[in-house]
């Protein structure tokens, strides 16, 4: 038992350490680092693509590194959207981690954009333990998939900064109560700013750009 803890604990130390340089080299080019986590299907994807034509809109530049046990499918749908987009396919692996950024990392900062997205593998679990170097967590709560899922995967949505209830467009087809959502989200996390969004009829997406914008500022004068 113990050893199989020890394991842990050294291999989370090793990420945790790769992720310390990803964030220093980003922090060095001027990108802030956004690690997009949820279910899949939640939303991930199409809501990193409006968010981004938002960002360019106003004049940054966004790149997103996307994450799936296989298919390159995500990266061709962002491709339109923004400036760079890679996908790393993961044969199986429930999460990324910062090691598997290195073959990227010249590409990226020698791009410096003002935004990374990360889109994480859709896994309320997983990801959760793994430092990516980011600065800003968004977590996503899909209008399909019930009210109750930070109940239930409260780890998740306790460490995220934002946490987008997705899919708005169809809260009265699914009958999804905001109030009973908004309650649990709170429960687990008291402190996060809960943002809702549909991709669709872009409803919420300049709120959410602006918060963002508004977590990269006090990134700035907090370095
Ligand atoms: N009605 C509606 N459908 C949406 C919205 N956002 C995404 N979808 C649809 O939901 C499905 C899944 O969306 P994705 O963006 O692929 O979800 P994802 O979280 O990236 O999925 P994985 O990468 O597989 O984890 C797609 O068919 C989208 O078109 C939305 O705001 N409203
Ligand atoms: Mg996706």
């Amino acid at each position: 038992m113990s050893i199989s803890v020890n394991l842990e604990a050294q291999i989370l130390d090793k990420a945790n350490s790769e992720a310390q340089i990803l964030k220093n080299a980003f922090a060095s080019v001027g990108t802030l680092v956004i690690n997009v986590m949820s279910s899949p299907g939640s939303g991930k994807t199409e809501l990193i693509s409006v968010l981004s034509d938002e960002l360019r809109a106003q004049g940054s530049k966004v790149a997103v590194l996307v994450g799936d046990c296989a298919t390159d499918h995500d990266a061709k749908r962002l491709s339109p959207h923004v400036d760079w987009v890679e996908q790393i396919q993961t044969k199986g692996v429930c999460h990324l981690e910062a090691r598997m950024f290195t073959p990227y990392l010249d590409d990226l900062l020698q791009l410096a954009p003002q935004f990374l997205f990360i889109e994480n593998v859709g896994n309320l679990v997983c990801p959760v333990d793994f430092d990516l170097g980011e600065s800003i967590r968004v977590s996503l709560l899909s209008t399909t998939e019930g009210e109750d899922k930070p109940a239930k995967y409260p780890d998740l949505f306790r460490t995220c900064h934002i946490t987008v209830i997705s899919k708005a467009d169809l809260i009265e087809a699914v009958e999804f109560s905001e109030h009973e959502a908004r309650h649990y989200i709170e429960l687990v996390s008291p402190k996060t700013n809960t943002i809702k969004v549909s991709a669709r009829t872009k409803e919420g997406i300049e709120e959410l750009a602006q918060a963002i914008r508004a977590i990269t500022a006090q990134t700035k004068e907090g370095s």
